[in-house]
């Protein structure tokens, strides 16, 4: 058994190199949602479940398109380098300070890609950190605005990931993020407020139309690549300090099924 608070001579040690600044300390364990988070769920499924979902996530606080860099450099931040992010689709860890739009920059990749419900940058759907990744900037470039399958050939700086003409496919250890993101952002976005209603669909080529492809792709992306200790302290990292609303598939991976059978 552990004693709570008990001082070991290991511990003390750890303390003092703390408080000398001389070791990082531990990224935060990942943290459940708060008990009443999700209250008024208990027994709903598909369509009425998502209508209460929309309701509990959609009380949150908004960023402005600059607060965004900022929202990145702490939610996807190295848990081995404080100084760096992690790169959604190649994983490479680079400096927090390289943001920008030259090569060799990151930036910040709509993984819901803007013109599908032309969205734009104006705090709203554009500025949601819970779709929000940093990128390298030329493969964010090559992403483009593709909706997401499998297939194609390598990406050029991005190992694992795969495109062609009309998708793209991420890298396996983050499918299933990106499925989370997409779906989040289907319920997050239903028309209701000055923004298109966004929703996710089977094809690929939605263009510039509200939809994100493919649905039962992404649902197989979902089953193989369940939410990590990472992504989880992602989610609390948005709730606790920048919009506090939650990813509820992060949350309960168990409500993408019921809802899309
Ligand atoms: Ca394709
Ligand atoms: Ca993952
Ligand atoms: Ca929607």
């Amino acid at each position: 058994m552990r004693i709570r608070g008990a001082t070991t001579v290991a511990g003390a040690f750890a303390a003092v190199l703390l408080t000398a600044g001389l070791v990082a300390p531990a990224a935060p364990a990942a943290t459940a949602p708060p008990e009443d988070y999700y209250a008024g769920t208990e027994g709903l499924s598909g369509d009425e479940l998502k209508a209460k979902l929309h309701e509990i996530i959609s009380e949150a606080d908004v960023l402005s398109y600059s607060e965004v860099w900022d929202g990145l450099k702490a939610t996807d931040e190295d848990p081995a380098d404080p100084d760096n992010v992690i790169l959604l689709y190649s994983g490479e860890s680079r400096p927090k300070s390289a943001n920008g739009g030259n090569q060799g920059d990151w930036n910040r990749e709509h993984v819901w890609a803007k013109s599908h419900g032309d969205f734009g940058t104006d705090p709203g759907p554009g500025t949601d950190l819970h779709h929000l990744r940093p990128s390298d900037v030329q493969v964010n470039s090559t992403r483009d605005n593709k909706d997401f399958d499998n297939g194609g050939s390598e990406v050029d700086g991005a190992p694992g990931n795969y495109t062609d003409g009309d998708s793209f496919e991420p890298r396996d250890e983050v499918k299933g993020d990106v499925a989370r993101m997409v779906l989040y952002m289907t319920v997050r976005y239903e028309g209701d407020d000055g923004f298109a209603d966004l929703e996710p669909n089977d094809r690929v080529e939605n263009n510039s139309a509200p939809y994100m492809g493919r649905l039962s792709v992404l649902k197989e992306w979902h089953e193989a690549d369940p939410p990590d200790e990472w992504e989880q302290r992602r989610n609390d990292v948005i709730y606790e300090e920048f919009q506090h609303n939650r990813n509820p598939f992060i949350d309960h991976p168990e409500w993408v099924e019921s809802i899309w059978p």
